[in-house]
């Protein structure tokens, strides 16, 4: 069988970076939608990108947006993919009550773009790319845990709202037109590359400068909430797994495990020998005007159908970001002694 295509739009952002190495390696060529911006930055994206002018590469790079529906045309006929995995987004939640109409806009009409997209292209030429989208846990809002495939939605931010209307057009792009579109509910996984204004690393990057002596407080919003969190390196290779599929579906990918934002803090302070208390305090300031309080994933199905199991335990997430986050901490500390021995 020839070299299979995929498509991964949101290739610079946390799973993009992860997926796009899952899928590298097991031989497939890879398109990334980057968008413009001015600050050219693909930290993420750094072991496994290179010039394509330099030689040979199984990665290319391709401008794109999801508010521009004719890149996204474009994109489709010059790269004719065998898969598309939709993460683009905007994806913090709390910044999605300041930007409304904008998470509107990308998370969800965004999603409704591409599949149409799709489907035209499709149509046109007779061969059908699989579909995954990003939705989310928080589409499950303030219902009750534990959340599955058939708790109800019942959003609690713009983010969510607009998550659960890109849900939807999925799903109907898969039961009006026949196309092959799944959605993989994801309850929150992390990572290493976890954006910095994300809970858990802006704990794990304080955590690491408070030891090495370059901060001494941290300000963090509602302690109390609890996140089913697992590692973003475990989550991606469901997405792939659901493209694999005979019959296109929904599922809920989780841990099974909660905690709380407190428990959070206690382990990540508690393997540097700190006591959180100490420097942490909580401000409205990061109050959301309406909070998820408990997500906790019952992944039953995926693991049942898909065969996917997370291997990387709550434990070892957070012992793998205090660690990587010391390590950066550390070389911050020792490139300021530095600068200012030589000034
Ligand atoms: P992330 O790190 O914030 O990455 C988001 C990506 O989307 C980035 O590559 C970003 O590009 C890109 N993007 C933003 N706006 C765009 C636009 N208008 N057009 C094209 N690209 C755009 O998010 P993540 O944590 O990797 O999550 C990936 C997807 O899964 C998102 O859709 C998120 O909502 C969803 N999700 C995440 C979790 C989680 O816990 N991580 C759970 C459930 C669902 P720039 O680099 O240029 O900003
Ligand atoms: O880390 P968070 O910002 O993640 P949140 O809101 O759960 O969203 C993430 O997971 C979703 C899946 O459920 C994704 F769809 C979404 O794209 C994103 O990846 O906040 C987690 C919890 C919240 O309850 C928040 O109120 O932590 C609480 N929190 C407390 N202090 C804080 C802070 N969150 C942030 N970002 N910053 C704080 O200082």
């Amino acid at each position: 069988m020839s070299q299979k295509k995929a498509v991964i739009t949101g290739i610079t952002g946390q799973d993009g970076s992860y997926l796009a190495e899952f899928l590298l390696a097991k031989g497939y060529e890879v398109c990334g939608m980057v968008r413009r911006s001015s600050s050219v930055t693909k930290t993420r994206l750094e072991s496994i990108y290179q010039d394509p002018t330099l030689g040979n590469t199984k990665l290319l790079l391709e401008y794109g947006d999801l508010a521009d529906g004719l890149s996204l045309r474009r994109l489709l006929t010059k790269v004719q993919p065998d898969e598309i995995y939709n993460l683009a987004a905007q994806s913090h939640v709390r910044i999605s009550f300041d930007q409304v109409e904008y998470t509107a806009d990308v998370t969800g009409t965004g999603v409704l773009r591409l599949l149409e997209a799709m489907r035209d292209y499709a149509e046109t030429t007779g061969k059908a790319p699989r579909f995954y989208q990003a939705s989310s846990s928080e589409m499950f809002g303030s219902s009750p845990p534990p959340q599955s495939e058939c708790t109800p939605f019942h959003p609690r931010s713009p983010y969510g709202v607009a998550k659960v209307s890109a849900f939807w057009n999925t799903v109907n792009h898969r039961e009006a037109y026949g196309l092959h579109c799944s959605n993989g509910i994801l309850f929150n996984h992390e990572s290493e590359r976890r954006g910095e204004n994300f809970v858990t690393r802006k704990i794990t990057r304080a955590a690491g400068r408070i030891k090495a002596g370059l901060q001494n407080k941290l300000v963090l919003g509602n302690l109390d909430a609890k996140r089913d969190w697992g590692h973003a390196r475990d989550f991606v290779e469901a997405m792939w797994l659901m493209l694999q599929q005979e019959k296109p579906d929904d599922y809920v990918v989780a841990t099974g495990e909660a905690h709380s934002i407190r428990e959070f803090l206690d382990e990540a302070f508690g393997l540097l020998g700190l006591d959180w208390h100490r420097y942490v305090t909580s401000d409205p300031y990061y109050y959301r005007a309406a909070e998820v309080d408990h997500l906790l994933g019952d992944s039953g199905k995926a693991r049942k159908q898909l065969g996917w199991t997370p291997k990387i335990s709550f434990k070892e997430l957070v012992k793998r970001m205090v660690e990587y986050d010391l390590d950066l901490a550390e070389r911050e500390a020792h490139a300021l002694n530095y600068t200012k021995a030589r000034s």
